[in-house]
């Protein structure tokens, strides 16, 4: 499946019929669940909020789903954090990496939401990497579906 919008493009990997159901039994645990990597050189000012994924979570919010960012420039995400945000109710879960040190623990955390959630839950990529390496990007394993360029409209 391929859908275009007037705010960028939007590439699906096999498997996106995942997407499709009744996600909203209950607002306990998120809908959507969007992680900021470290970037490896998180310090001071360079530790601004995390915009991208502010600004991808807003439409959705709006639409009553229920969102959450982790970052992990600020706060360890780990298997535990993850478990219990992880729930049926769960659509899927978004990445945002810059090119760079960043895409490593990008990678290192989608490999771990794809073996907690035993590949069941869309991982959605998110960013400049994406945006300029798509196809690259997408060969990756632990990427299902990439967007590329702005995201809020496409992404909702
Ligand atoms: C503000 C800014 C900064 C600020 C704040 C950074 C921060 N940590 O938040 C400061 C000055 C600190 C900074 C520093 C750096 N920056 Co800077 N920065 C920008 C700038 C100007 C705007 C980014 C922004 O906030 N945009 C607003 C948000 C809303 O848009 P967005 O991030 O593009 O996100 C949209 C899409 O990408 C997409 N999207 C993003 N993530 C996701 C995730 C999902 C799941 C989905 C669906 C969609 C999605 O949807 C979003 C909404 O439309 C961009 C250039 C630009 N004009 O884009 C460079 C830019 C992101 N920076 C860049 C770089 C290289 C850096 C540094 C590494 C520079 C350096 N060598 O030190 C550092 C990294 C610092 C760090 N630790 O993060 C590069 C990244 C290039 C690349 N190929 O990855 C850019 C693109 C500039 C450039 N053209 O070179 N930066």
């Amino acid at each position: 499946m391929l859908e275009h919008d007037f705010e960028g493009e939007l590439k699906i990997d096999e498997g996106c019929d995942r997407l499709i159901g009744d996600h909203m039994k209950n607002n306990e645990r998120p809908n959507v669940l969007l992680l900021y990597p470290k970037t490896g050189y998180d310090f001071g000012s360079t530790v601004a909020p995390p915009h991208s994924l502010l600004t991808v979570a807003a439409p959705v919010l709006k639409e009553g789903y229920n969102v959450k960012i982790l970052d992990q420039r600020v706060q360890d995400i780990t298997e535990e954090d993850l478990n219990s945000l992880f729930s049926d109710d769960l659509i899927c879960v978004g990445i945002s990496t810059m090119t760079g040190t960043q895409i490593r623990h990008a990678l290192r955390l989608a490999q771990t939401v794809r073996k907690l959630t035993d590949g069941k839950v869309p991982i959605v990529w998110g960013g400049p990497h994406p945006t300029i390496m798509p196809d690259q990007t997408l060969e990756n394993d632990n990427v299902d579906i990439i967007v590329i360029g702005e995201g809020d409209v496409t992404f909702l």
